[in-house]
């Protein structure tokens, strides 16, 4: 994570995020007076499960998701659980401009071509710059992400746990849990949503990953949160790496089906999105990110 001391303000902001352990800033942060330090959570804190006596807490959460989607920006900034430790938009590159910053080594790792076409079994994906311009790589913790919705990697309960889900909910407060309680559970495969109540994002799209390699099912989570987000006209999404923690898909395998359905969906609804953002937390995700997403979102 990367922290600019805004000078104009008394406050801390986050800007920008951790790559290859490096720290990088836009241009325009770069240039005020900086200061990085360790951000005020653990970023896989995740670990830590819901605490169970949040359930005693039954008031409605109807009340309070419809108090806070009906809230301007700045009120939700106010009572956001990471502060001023949010990442908006503007901060999150598109493809093509990520690519730009890190090109040389993103060209390293790049698979051969005799690679390419065997594992494309001959098919080739075209360049489309309006689309290249709709993905993005994040790299840091989901629930700092100022988007329409982000992605739960959640288990058939939908009553939290550990992983990416255990930091969703721990900053998202205990009416999300309550909501969770309120929809009957989830299907491997299927995708529901919920309010974001204290987390940045507006929704919180929650999906149950398969256990194991099940390309079909993996594949099947990433079209139902995208549909859930057409439906619900949410804009911008990001994506955790779905099934790839605890629940033990391959790292590898996994990103050779999310790229081609997220590309598949992006076709399917080019006006609908303006942004589909890969938040990756491990250098394993990283790697493979750079190595294939220049095989399904080619640039050149
Ligand atoms: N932000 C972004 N990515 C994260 C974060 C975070 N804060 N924390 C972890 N990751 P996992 P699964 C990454 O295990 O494999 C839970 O207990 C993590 O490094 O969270 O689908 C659920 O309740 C990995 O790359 O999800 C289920 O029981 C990715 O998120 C089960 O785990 C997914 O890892 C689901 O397992």
């Amino acid at each position: 994570m990367a922290f600019v001391y805004n000078l104009s303000s008394s406050r801390p902001v986050l800007r920008g995020s951790l790559t290859y352990g490096a720290y990088f800033f836009p241009s325009e942060a770069s240039r005020v007076s900086q200061l990085l330090w360790e951000p005020p959570w653990k970023p896989c804190g995740a670990a830590r499960p819901v605490s169970r006596c949040v359930t005693l807490k039954m008031a409605g959460f109807q009340d309070e998701k419809r108090r806070k989607l009906s809230q301007s920006l700045e009120e939700r900034r106010r009572r956001y659980a990471c502060g001023d430790y949010y990442v908006t938009l503007d901060y999150i590159f598109p493809w093509p401009d990520h690519y730009k910053k890190y090109a040389d080594k993103i060209d390293r790792e790049a698979p051969s071509v005799s690679n390419v076409t065997k594992m494309l079994e001959g098919s080739i994906y075209k360049v489309d710059p309006e689309l290249n311009k709709k993905v993005s790589v994040f790299i840091g913790d989901i629930t700092t992400l100022e988007v329409d919705a982000i992605v739960n990697a959640a288990n058939s309960s939908l009553r939290g746990g550990g992983g990416v889900d255990g930091a969703i909910h721990k900053a998202a407060g205990w009416t999300l849990l309550n909501e969770c309680q309120s929809l009957g559970g989830c299907n491997t495969g299927e995708a529901k949503i919920t309010g974001g109540y204290n987390l940045p994002a507006r929704y919180v799209i929650h999906t149950v990953g398969p256990m194991g390699e099940l390309p079909a099912v993996l594949e099947s989570c990433y079209r139902r949160a995208l549909q859930l987000a057409v439906e619900n006209n949410l804009r911008t999404i990001a994506f955790p790496c779905i099934s790839t923690g605890v629940y033990g898909y391959p790292n590898d395998a996994a990103v050779k089906v999310v790229l081609p359905i997220v590309r598949t969906m992006l076709e399917a609804h080019p006006r609908q999105f303006d942004r589909i953002i890969f938040c990756l937390f491990l250098n394993v995700d990283i790697d493979l990110y750079h190595r294939y997403l220049p095989v399904f979102f080619p640039l050149k």
